[in-house]
């Protein structure tokens, strides 16, 4: 048995194992290893791990002091895939970053002001950087507060994470291919990454309304076939090559909101349809609205101005984004999380 110090947060409308770097093996094969066994991957249930049989409940997060200038901590996030033996960096994770703020100050590498300590992340995954702001009152991470976000029942310490020159994270270009839509096997699609590489398409393309439950989705195997074509086609023409195994672009279907907001999605994130959607996710969605031309802006509904707050509808609720335009482009995101501390202390693993 192989054992490491760990704490197990919620992060966003995710969950997973936050991990300092030094407490993990450091080789990286032994490392992912490791990670399968605390997680009991691969295996649908992950029955004999930690993780929740979905990919949201199956990640982690390694957190080290940073070097770099004006910079906290080094984040990396890992996918640890539920029943694959893989474990991935190749995408990033803004649910999961929610909570490395707080693990961060809990562990002592960020120093706790009184009241609010921000808290800057290197993204290593995409190399950018992201500013959390962590409610330390009296010196203490607190978990406690109003915040409601969908997704998560009640309410919790807000942690609201600004983003900063996130386009191209992984693909190079906001827009890899150069346009603002594409035609993949006889689909409209916009290929982008504004943090997070997604194929962006109206539901009606495949038939839908795009109001379908997660689980009516998923149970539509004709359906993510044609997703999956799509996908694997899509991966090279935004610069991430082969992505059979990667957990990369993701696949929203966009439609008219209904609740009031500016766009209503359906998440594959993946091969699982999300119960909400990505942060990241919502604000490469986000950005997609707000290009000229393309899929999710024929069915948006903008609410204009320099500084937009885009209400993302997803299966749970919405997130909002609030995007702050300069020149036509988003100069900086800026989103509202929150995290919860569940567990503190040490995870074992066969190997
Ligand atoms: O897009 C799920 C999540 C995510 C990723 C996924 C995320 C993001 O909800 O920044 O948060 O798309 O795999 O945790």
């Amino acid at each position: 048995m192989r054992q490491a110090r760990c704490m197990w947060m919620r992060g966003g409308t995710s969950k997973g194992g936050y991990f300092l770097a030094e407490d993990l093996p450091q080789d990286a094969a032994a490392r992912d290893a490791f990670l399968l066994g605390v997680m009991g991957s691969p295996d649908p249930r992950q029955i004999d791990g930690m993780g929740g049989a979905s990919p949201l409940t199956s990640k982690v997060a390694v957190v080290r002091p940073s070097a770099r200038e004006g910079v906290d901590v080094d984040y990396l996030f890992l996918q640890v895939f539920v029943d694959r033996a893989l474990v991935s960096d190749a995408q990033n994770c803004g649910n999961i970053l929610a909570g490395v703020g707080p693990f961060a100050v809990e562990r002592g590498l960020v120093a706790a002001q009184d009241g609010e300590t921000p808290v800057r992340i290197f993204m290593e995954n995409t190399g950018q950087l992201a500013v959390a702001r962590v409610a330390t009152p009296g010196g203490r991470v607190s978990y406690a507060g109003a915040a409601r976000i969908d997704g998560v029942p009640g309410t919790a310490a807000p942690v609201p994470i600004a983003f900063r020159d996130t386009a191209g994270s992984s693909c190079g270009a906001l827009l890899p291919t150069g346009n603002a839509s594409d035609e993949i096997a006889g689909v409209d699609c916009t290929l982008i990454d504004n943090g997070m590489p997604c194929v962006v398409m109206r539901a009606d393309a495949f038939g839908l309304s795009g109001q379908e439950a997660p689980e009516e989705l998923e149970a539509n195997a004709a359906l993510r076939d044609r997703l999956e074509a799509i996908r694997l086609k899509a991966g090279p023409m935004m610069n991430l090559g082969d992505v059979a195994e990667k957990s990369v672009p993701k696949m929203t279907l966009v439609s008219a909101p209904r609740a009031g907001g500016a766009v209503a999605t359906r998440t594959f994130i993946p091969h699982r349809c999300h119960a909400s959607i990505g942060v990241l996710g919502a604000v490469s969605v986000a950005s997609a609205c707000l290009l000229p031309e393309g899929p999710a802006r024929e069915v948006a509904v903008l609410p204009g101005g320099a500084e937009q707050a885009l209400s993302v509808e997803h299966p749970s609720g919405e997130t909002t984004v609030i995007a702050t335009l300069s020149g036509g482009e988003i100069a900086e995101a800026a989103v509202l999380r929150t995290a919860r501390k569940l567990m503190d202390g040490t995870v074992f693993a066969p190997v």
